[in-house]
């Protein structure tokens, strides 16, 4: 049997650093290559690293023959907030990385390509509770357009070459292991930071900001799920809706009061405000649920839990 091997690309991010991890567990230290444009921090040092820029397409294909890559998990990108800063420039950079992955994975024969989209794919018409797998898409992000057009480019690839190609949309994604990276759900991870070190947080969404969240071990898990399911259970090859838990600043806050008593939260909402208004409250997963057997495992009292017992054994 050919044996996997693994480049992770945007591995310094909050999700990459985890899938490090997570990878490396499954397959081995040495058979996990990371990738980032950053210099490699924690667990970066651990195993084979490469400084990289997703721009680089030459760069890209002489990496996978280098380490005789079968599978890539391609998570760089700017985000929603950072991504209003330089439209042009977020468009390029999560476009065309995204194409010469593909186009990599195409002319190269790998077995697996991860890509992640988002909520930021829906948009304001878009049905807000619940919201479906198939439905209006009408992102208001230039972030949220190169995930929807992303969605579509993976689909074309997968129906006209055969490329194996896998998607999530991610809710906010909530970790306490790497400071969040631009996006508009940051606020519920930034506020657990400030909790412990500050005892207050000033929010930039309004208190009753209902947003689709998720726990980054959950995160995970969806991911390496999805990977690791028979190719024919895969149903849709555009992106899978995913969820596990949705809620407000006035949730979370009253959340993290049940453990630090004195913690206050106050309320300034900024240009990101619109954003998060322009995206779901809650997501209906049931068709990963179906395909592949999705599962989460943590609900916000979990997560708060689990997030504070780190975060308080690291300042102590
Ligand atoms: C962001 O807020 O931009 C991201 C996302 C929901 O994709 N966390």
């Amino acid at each position: 049997m050919k044996k996997t091997k693994v480049l992770i690309i945007g591995a310094g991010g909050q999700l990459g650093a985890e899938l490090a991890i997570a990878l490396r567990k499954i397959y081995g230290t040495s058979e996990v290559v990371t990738a980032d444009i950053k210099d490699p921090q924690g667990v970066l040092l651990e195993g084979p690293h490469e400084k990289f820029d997703v721009l680089q397409r030459d760069k890209l294909f002489e990496l996978i023959k280098k380490y005789q890559i079968t599978q890539v998990y391609h998570l760089a990108a700017l985000l929603s907030a950072t991504g209003e800063k330089d439209p042009r420039w977020a468009w390029k950079l999560n476009m065309e990385s995204l194409l010469y992955v593909l186009e990599a994975a195409h002319e190269l024969k790998l077995d697996k390509v991860y890509w992640p989209s988002s909520i930021a794919a829906f948009g304001p018409e878009t049905p807000k509770a619940m919201t479906p797998q198939q439905t209006i898409m009408d992102p208001s992000t230039v972030y949220g357009m190169t995930k929807l057009a992303g969605e579509l480019w993976c689909s074309y690839y997968f129906r006209r070459y055969g490329v194996d190609v896998r998607s999530l949309r991610y809710p906010g994604l909530i970790g306490w292991k790497t400071p969040p990276g631009g996006g508009t759900t940051d606020y519920a991870v930034d506020i657990y930071f400030k909790a412990v070190a500050e005892k207050r947080f000033t929010c930039f969404l309004s208190a009753d900001t209902y947003l689709p969240m998720m726990y980054m071990d959950d995160a995970v898990k969806a991911t390496l799920d999805l990977m690791e399911a028979p190719a024919e259970k895969v149903r849709v090859r555009t992106s899978y809706n995913i969820s596990s838990m949705s809620f407000c600043p006035a949730q979370l806050a009253a959340t993290i009061k049940k453990y630090i008593p004195e913690f206050t939260i106050s309320y300034e909402p900024d240009f990101r405000q619109s954003i998060a208004d322009s995206w779901p409250r809650s997501i209906d997963d049931s068709d990963a649920r179906r395909d592949w057997g999705w599962q989460h495992q943590f609900g916000l009292d979990e997560m708060t839990k689990d997030i504070l017992y780190h975060l308080q054994k690291g300042k102590n």
